[in-house]
């Protein structure tokens, strides 16, 4: 009897999360649907059944879900994955709450496995599994020295009020989720920012770059901005490698990977756009060229839907795999 949870089944990744279920053909004999009192009561499909969400509360735990999926926000995450875990349940959680602790996995399927002991799996930050996505092949084949980020990212990063502002702004309405307008208007500001001038956005890309890739002294560094776009992330990655590399070699490496789509004849008009990427499973690259201002650095565009790949399909490719060792 396989008992599994999804909290923050009513948001815009968990109604992402019941989808992936159907396609990643998740076998379990019962579901539950667990939310905030604000939500609970909605009826969702799940798998072609009808169910109830349920509120989410101290005792919820104690029904000894073997897998639970979480994407309900970090303090969400704080408070009920450890009860959770108590409770003998394996926790893939989509927040930032967990990512970077000792002892807890952050995982891309494609590129890393859980191994530690904690029952807590992180799920990445959305732009930074397409960026490690485009990058492994590199890492393996070439060798990274340097990496800098620049993202254009998506108002439904920010869930239904990010949406809400573009539409909004549209209208002439004033924002209520960002602190200026994102219609007509591109923000370098992606959550708070640090004493280091860096976003916690930008943070983040840094940090889980260099512990997916277990690279922990890679020099990272990340400029995070939103753009007008409601869904899909693309990321300018410029990237020195240890050796010496032409860009055919660069391109080539991309080349017959599964979940990796190269899209790059520049003369046709052919690259990567978050529109062609939105509801993709793939992590779309292409732009590829030699930067050059510096030695052995090249750029690469991607585009990736960070709703999917940046979030609810990541978390329950992660389900798959557990459920499969067991
Ligand atoms: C964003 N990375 O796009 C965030 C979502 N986790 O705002």
């Amino acid at each position: 009897m396989v008992k599994v949870a999804i909290v923050g089944a009513t948001g815009v990744v968990g109604t992402k999360m019941i989808e992936m279920f159907e396609q990643y053909d998740i076998q379990a004999d019962e579901i539950t649907l667990l939310s905030s009192a604000r939500s609970a009561g909605k009826k969702l499909q799940v798998m072609g059944k009808e169910h109830t969400v349920e509120e989410l509360t101290e005792e919820t735990p104690k029904q000894k879900f073997d897998y639970v999926v979480m994407s309900a926000g970090g303090s969400t995450s704080k408070q009920f994955a450890p009860l959770f875990e108590e409770n003998g349940s394996i926790v893939i959680d989509n927040s930032s709450q967990w990512r970077m602790h000792e002892g807890i996995d952050l995982v891309v399927p494609e590129i890393n496995e859980p191994k530690l002991d904690r029952k807590i799996i992180a799920n990445p930050n959305c732009s930074t599994i397409q960026s490690v996505v485009a990058l492994k092949p590199l890492a393996d084949e070439f060798g990274l020295k340097r990496v800098n980020y620049t993202t254009y990212q998506a108002v439904s990063g920010s869930g239904s009020g990010g949406l809400r502002d573009l539409e909004e702004g549209a209208r002439g309405n004033a924002p209520t989720t960002y602190p200026h307008p994102i219609h007509d208007n591109v923000l370098p500001h992606i959550d708070v920012f640090l004493e280091n001038g860096y976003t916690k956005e930008e943070q983040k890309m840094i940090d889980e770059t260099q512990k997916i890739l277990d690279l922990p002294e890679l020099p990272v560094s990340a400029t995070c901005v939103r753009v007008p776009v409601s869904n899909s992330h693309s990321v300018q990655i410029n990237v020195t490698l240890e050796k010496d590399a032409t860009e055919e070699e660069v391109r080539n490496a991309f080349k017959n990977i599964p979940h990796i789509k190269l899209v790059d004849d520049p003369e046709n008009n052919e690259y990567p756009t978050p529109l062609e990427a939105t509801g993709k499973p793939e992590v779309f690259v292409g732009r590829i060229r030699k930067d050059n201002s510096m030695e052995n650095t090249f750029h690469v565009w991607c585009a990736a839907d960070n709703i999917l790949k940046g979030a609810a399909q990541n978390s329950v490719q992660i389900l798959k795999k557990m459920m499969e060792r067991e």
